[in-house]
């Protein structure tokens, strides 16, 4: 199939979830066309099947805001025509399920049919979506994908319950590449980070208020106190600063590390022994399926699809948001026992194997068909 792959291409998990799904179709013999605004930062390699196409959006100083969805529509218009695109797949509702609705019906002036996949990924629906400035639009360009998924159980009631939608939603989890994520101990570069004796403790966002950063911090404070240990922050984003200031405050910043952004996800999680997800909502957690599949138990919050993920006594703990105390406490019953750490390792990774990408893309190539077959019916 041709398959035109819109997506935001920054290091959030939406973009992350289409570069790689992008790949891993473009593998299995379809070629795809990543459309958008930037190239997607884990898009590496271009290939024979694998295309980039920027959408440029000219300034005009008569805009207060620059016109980016009628950029869009227009880009979906022309590369649908000069690459035969057969199938538009839309990551994030928001404004990406509009642009391509508004592109497919001045496709189909020109008798050019080409059917919409709408994946909804989390903040589209539970923070941004759903607010009333949006609400209509949101609606509208949901019920008018010929198909959507959402990435967990959970979104899929956060959206049927915010909003009054009349399509049928298929789940399709998030997914990870198991051969890049399996641990290779022996090339880890723990000692770079931390001593021998000291635990090492990572969290990974774009470090937003929904993360939860002070959060990640107390919840490090407390374990420290008890055990030896460094805390690996990675990522970038506006609750980064206030968490610096936050560490020197504590008299921790000796023993916390930010990475900024990384490309090397895979090697920092490789030397890590446990993960940190406190969020406030998630509709599935990427990162935390990332971790578990490089054998990383992981401490949340119970919120939104995260019980789909990480399970509770398995691999990890669940606990309330802002739950501090319990987070810590169960976040120290795992270090402190290097036997029950190696069980929640192993477990992780035992967890994380349901999610590998051989067995989630095909499950977005049968959508694929499936509307392909239903609007040439129709
Ligand atoms: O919250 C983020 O890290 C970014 C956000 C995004 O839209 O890129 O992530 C959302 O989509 C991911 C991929 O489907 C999910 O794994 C995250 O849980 C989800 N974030 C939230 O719901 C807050």
């Amino acid at each position: 199939m041709r398959i035109g792959i819109v997506c935001y291409p920054t290091f959030g998990g939406s973009g992350v979830v289409a570069t790689e799904l992008g790949l891993e179709l473009s593998k299995r013999g379809h070629e795809i066309h990543f459309i958008t605004y930037s190239q997607p930062v884990r898009l590496e390699l271009l290939s024979h099947n694998v295309h980039y196409h920027e959408v440029n959006v000219p300034e005009y100083p008569l805009f207060l805001y620059q016109p980016y969805e009628l950029a869009l529509s227009s880009k979906l218009v022309d590369m649908v025509k000069l690459h035969k695109i057969e199938i538009l797949h839309v990551h994030y509702a928001i404004p990406h399920a509009y642009a391509a609705y508004m592109a497919k019906k001045m496709l189909q002036e020109e008798g050019i049919y080409v059917p919409i996949v709408t994946t909804l990924h989390g903040t589209d629906i539970t923070l941004v979506g759903s607010h009333p400035h949006y609400k209509p639009a949101v609606t509208f360009s949901i019920n008018k994908s010929d198909a959507v998924t959402s990435v967990s159980q959970s979104l899929k009631e956060d959206t049927m319950r915010l909003f009054s939608i009349k399509k049928d939603i298929h789940v399709v989890p998030n997914f990870i590449d198991l051969v890049k994520y399996a641990p290779k101990f022996t090339d880890c570069q723990r000692a770079m980070m931390a001593t021998d004796n000291e635990k090492i403790i990572t969290h990974i966002s774009n470090f937003r208020e929904v993360k939860q950063i002070p959060d990640v911090i107390k919840i490090f404070y407390n374990i420290q106190k008890e055990i030896p240990a460094k805390l690996m922050m990675v990522g970038e984003g506006p609750e980064r600063e206030p968490a610096e200031r936050l560490c020197e405050q504590l008299g921790i910043s000796d023993k916390v590390v930010f990475f900024g952004n990384s490309n090397e996800i895979d090697k920092i999680l490789c030397f890590s022994d446990l993960f940190l997800l406190p969020s406030l909502t998630e509709s599935f957690g990427l990162s935390a399926l990332e971790a578990m599949a490089s054998g990383v138990p992981v401490i949340s919050s119970n919120t939104g699809g995260i019980p789909e993920v990480n399970v509770h006594g398995v691999s990890g703990y669940l606990s309330e948001i802002n739950d501090v105390e319990d987070m810590s406490k169960n976040a120290l019953q795992i270090l402190k026992n290097d036997a029950l750490l190696l069980e929640f390792k192993t477990n992780a990774k035992l967890v994380a194997n349901k999610f590998g990408i051989q067995e989630i893309v095909p499950q977005y190539e049968a959508i694929y068909e499936e509307t392909l077959k239903q609007c040439s019916m129709s």
